[in-house]
């Protein structure tokens, strides 16, 4: 190959790449072209945002963050910024699991994320399909299939591309997702642990507890590693957001009872309960009738207000102290790095106290 571009067919040539990078790419909607190429190289701590909408991406503290999952539109300004900063973009990828069963169907999807990527300027893909799969079903098989094409495709197709998949919190089938763990961590880059619902399936008493208990937390990684999955394969996803209660009754020793909703076979679940993100349990936190309490056995902080209807409520989230604990895990235990469902669940635009509660939020990431 060595002097081709000095011969008349090699600038021709090389005007043909050019072109077919225009025809391939669109322009670059960065001011500094360079910015387009895709982000190589890993760093040693993962910091994996969700990113759902909106502006506040740029509030994010960027020092840290190393990849953003885009589930929301397509922003360039988001993209050239991330790249300036050596933080890699990824899209969403979902798929029918029936769909996938057919060889023929994944590789057009695959092919089809990967035009996408492309022409986004976009290094890789974070695959997320919480659907139901039986263990050992056709279903089952196709999606370990799935990420192995997914992650050879975008690996050949774009240099340095990062392609990972979420999990729930534990690999004992939770919400009836029996998946090959093992297989999904060897053919993909990392999965994302999503800690959080933890929840979503009760078979005990139906009381409000928390999203992400610490020992339920840990129990589900020393469960994923000792399957013999490589803590580096595994990045820590925290919640950003809580779970308000109504309680049917509640104890002077704070237990609360909620409503029996059923999920998946279980008879009680966090669905009786409505998700609210960090910055709006923040408001209400000054309005409790109890103050902000600790529970020492969940790790987790929680508070009770009367609505205007006379109810009770229990919210139950998490903030820097129990994240911290958690992010401490992550250090000590060796997993790949940490990240949160999602970056835009804090308060950027607010008065000095939003502005510390958010800073003190990305602060309890980084492992003490
Ligand atoms: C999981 O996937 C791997 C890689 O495809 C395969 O070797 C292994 O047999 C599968 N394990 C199970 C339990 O299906
Ligand atoms: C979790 O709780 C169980 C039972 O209370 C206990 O045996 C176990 O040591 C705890 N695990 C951790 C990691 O704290
Ligand atoms: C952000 O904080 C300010 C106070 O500093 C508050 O007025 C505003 O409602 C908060 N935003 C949200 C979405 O909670
Ligand atoms: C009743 C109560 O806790 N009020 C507090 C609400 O929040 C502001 C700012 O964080 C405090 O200054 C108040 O004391």
């Amino acid at each position: 190959m060595k002097g081709l571009l000095n011969s008349r067919g090699g600038a021709c040539l090389f005007m043909a790449f050019l072109l077919h990078l225009r025809l391939c790419c669109g322009t670059c909607p960065c001011e500094d072209p360079s910015l387009c190429n895709p982000i190589s190289g890993t760093r040693d701590f993962e910091v994996f945002v969700f990113q759902v909408g909106g502006e506040s991406w740029k509030f994010y503290d960027w020092s840290q963050v190393t990849t953003v999952a885009t589930f929301g539109k397509y922003d360039p300004e988001l993209m050239c910024y991330a790249h300036s900063r050596g933080s890699r973009i990824v899209l969403k990828g979902d798929v029918s699991v029936k769909e996938i069963v057919d060889p023929a169907f994944r590789a057009a999807w695959i092919d089809q994320k990967v035009q996408l990527a492309k022409k986004q300027y976009m290094d890789g893909i974070n695959i997320d399909i919480e659907q139901m799969v039986a263990k050992s079903s056709a279903e089952y098989y196709a999606l370990t299939a799935l990420v192995k094409e997914t992650t050879e495709a975008f690996h050949r197709e774009i240099p340095g591309s990062q392609v990972t998949f979420d999990v729930a919190w534990s690999p004992k089938c939770i919400d009836r997702r029996c998946y090959n763990y093992t297989g999904i961590a060897d053919s993909c880059d990392f999965v994302f642990v999503m800690s959080y619902d933890e929840q979503s399936q009760v078979w005990t008493d139906c009381i409000a507890r928390a999203n992400a208990p610490y020992n339920q937390t840990l129990t589900g990684y020393d469960n994923y590693i000792h399957m013999g999955i490589n803590p580096k394969k595994l990045v820590m996803g925290v919640p950003w957001y809580g779970y308000d209660y109504s309680c049917l009754s509640l104890s002077k020793a704070h237990v609360c009872s909620i409503k029996e909703v059923s999920f998946r076979g279980a008879p009680c679940s966090d669905a009786a309960g409505r998700q609210f993100p960090y910055k709006v349990i923040m408001n209400w936190a000054n309005i409790s009738m109890s103050g902000i309490l600790w529970d020492e056995e969940q790790k987790a902080p929680y508070f009770e207000y009367l609505d205007p209807h006379g109810t009770i409520h229990q919210v139950w989230y998490d903030n820097p102290r129990s994240i911290s604990l958690k992010a401490a895990y992550v250090k000590e235990r060796g997993l790949r790095g940490i990240g949160m469902w999602n970056g835009d669940c804090l308060n950027y635009t607010g008065g000095s106290v939003a502005q510390q509660q958010t800073k003190a939020m990305w602060e309890a990431l980084r492992p003490q």
